[in-house]
């Protein structure tokens, strides 16, 4: 089964990416983002917690994540393969994914990383704020602090799948389509995925 992770810092375009990817090659897309948006919609427990931290740029512990991606993956058994978008997020979230997938015989396929620095981030997700709605696209000091966040936790995920010859990165500007394009041509040609 392919298992794909889509990496890069908060809004690299990430979820952009991962809608087109899905269509494309008929797998399941898992965003932990949209998972705790949508918790929180629903005023879950969960989703409060996630709130929490959230709206302070912050990453959600552990333990919460890696439960509720354990319980999304195992709802979708009869799917090709998986997007994950915004998973793992920190060493300790990697470990457990290899850990979940080795009980199922199975392993992460490549994780390919989108490559933005840090203005053109602010850039962006500023401007989704204009229309997301979300407390965590609004304010430039939030969005610095996941970026730091990024870099304190989240970065070392790419040498970790690195030391298995698992991590490719790819130039996260441009337009939307021709970064695309150059993501399909890495997981046709190199992937050897159809
Ligand atoms: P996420 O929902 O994962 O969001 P993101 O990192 O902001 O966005 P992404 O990279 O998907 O960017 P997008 O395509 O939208 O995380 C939000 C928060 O949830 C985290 O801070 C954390 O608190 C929590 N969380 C999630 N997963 C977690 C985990 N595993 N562990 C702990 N906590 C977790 O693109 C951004 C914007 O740029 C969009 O407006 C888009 O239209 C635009 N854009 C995209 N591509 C573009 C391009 N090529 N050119 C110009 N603009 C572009």
């Amino acid at each position: 089964m392919i298992h794909l992770i889509l990496f890069g810092p908060p809004g690299s375009g990430k979820g952009t990416q991962a809608a087109k990817l899905v269509e494309k090659y008929q797998l399941a897309h898992i965003s932990t983002g949209d998972l705790f948006r949508a918790e929180t919609q629903n005023k879950t427990a969960l989703g409060l917690k996630a709130l929490e931290y959230m709206s302070q740029g912050q990453l959600v512990p552990d333990e919460v994540t890696i439960e509720m991606l354990r319980l999304k993956v195992e709802s979708l058994p009869d799917v090709k393969g998986f997007i994950y978008d915004g998973f793992p997020r920190t060493t300790p979230q990697a470990e457990a994914l290899d850990k979940m997938l080795d009980d199922k015989c199975q392993s992460i396929t490549a994780l390919i990383a989108l490559e933005v620095n840090d203005d053109e981030i602010v850039k962006r997700i500023l401007n989704r704020g204009l229309t997301s709605g979300r407390p965590d696209d609004n304010d430039e000091s939030i969005i610095r602090k996941r970026m730091e966040e990024y870099r304190k936790k989240t970065s070392v995920v790419f040498d970790y799948y690195k030391k298995y010859n698992k991590s490719h990165a790819i130039d996260g500007y441009g337009s939307i389509d021709a970064i695309f394009s150059s993501l399909s041509c890495l997981i046709e040609d190199q992937l050897q995925i159809t």
